[in-house]
């Protein structure tokens, strides 16, 4: 299972700015791992979602957001994921789009994370395997989401990675971001090779299901680096390995499923990967 950071597939720095080149590269090395094991693609907002995120001040909690930049912000998700999915396809993979709509129940959307799996439409899930088995790629992503009541609230992507890694047996989780991996500092510091669940949640800061720090200039409604290393922590403490690593390396990611990395592991079971 590997997500795709907006800042990788996006310019964060420049409104709707979709970076096709490194999505096609990273594509090309993905394509080499789904020949021989199942992969599961999900993505980040980046330029679009978040940036619409932010001028309608949406959040990840539910409340009564003005309905245009509901519509403002899940149609610049479509309109996202369209280009991902070209882009993949040119690069190699046959990608199944998978709108997260379709895999969680919008009555019950869970605005703490990690997300109940009462809340997944658990059939539609599990049918993610099947297909990406099948040599197809399901491809989800953050999304704005309707939880009934009038009430709307968005999704994170990397929410959605705690709420698969629940339902599925996943051998690997792998975050590709735009830098190496986590670090021992603000200024980069030294990168942290390998750490647990614990670590995850006391470098996430605000400890485990509070309300995560804007650790992107406030360009990122969804907490940033904070809330991916929740998610790390509470995947690899269902006993997944889970990788943060530079996404512009692609081969960084290939390189993972064939037991060497170059980045930051928690370690979930020993998997005999070695850095
Ligand atoms: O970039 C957020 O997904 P993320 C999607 O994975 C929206 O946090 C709509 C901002």
């Amino acid at each position: 299972m590997l997500k795709l950071g907006g800042s990788i597939i996006t310019d964060k720095s420049v409104p709707l700015s979709f970076r096709r080149d490194a999505v096609v590269a990273l594509a090309g090395a993905v394509s080499t791992v789904a020949e021989s094991e199942p992969v599961i693609l999900v993505h980040g907002g980046g330029s679009f979602g978040h940036h619409y995120s932010v001028i309608h001040d949406m959040h990840t909690a539910p409340a009564r957001y003005d309905l245009k930049g509901f519509c403002t912000v899940k149609n610049s998700m479509v309109h996202l994921h369209h280009l991902v999915l070209d882009a993949l396809y040119e690069g190699g993979i046959l990608p199944y789009s998978c709108p997260p709509s379709i895999l969680v129940h919008s009555s019950d959307v869970p605005y703490t994370e990690p997300a109940a799996p009462g809340g997944m439409a658990r059939e539609r899930v599990l049918e993610t395997y099947t297909i990406a088995s099948s040599g197809l790629c399901p491809v989800v992503y953050g999304d704005a989401m309707w939880c009934g009541n009038g009430t709307s609230h968005i999704l994170s992507g990397d929410a959605i990675m705690t709420m698969l890694a629940k339902l599925l047996d996943i051998r690997l989780a792998i975050f590709a971001t735009d830098v190496d991996g986590l670090y021992t500092g603000p200024d980069l510091g030294q990168l942290i090779r390998r750490a647990d669940a614990k670590t995850a949640y006391a470098m996430a800061g605000s400890g485990r299901g509070a309300a995560p720090a804007r650790s992107d200039g406030g360009s990122d409604v969804t907490g940033g680096m904070a809330r991916k290393v929740r998610a790390a922590g509470d995947i690899s403490r269902m006993g997944t390995d889970v990788f943060f690593v530079n996404g512009n390396r692609p081969h960084r990611i290939s390189d993972i499923t064939r037991g060497i990395y170059e980045g930051t592991l928690f370690a979930g079971k020993s998997r005999g990967v070695e850095a």
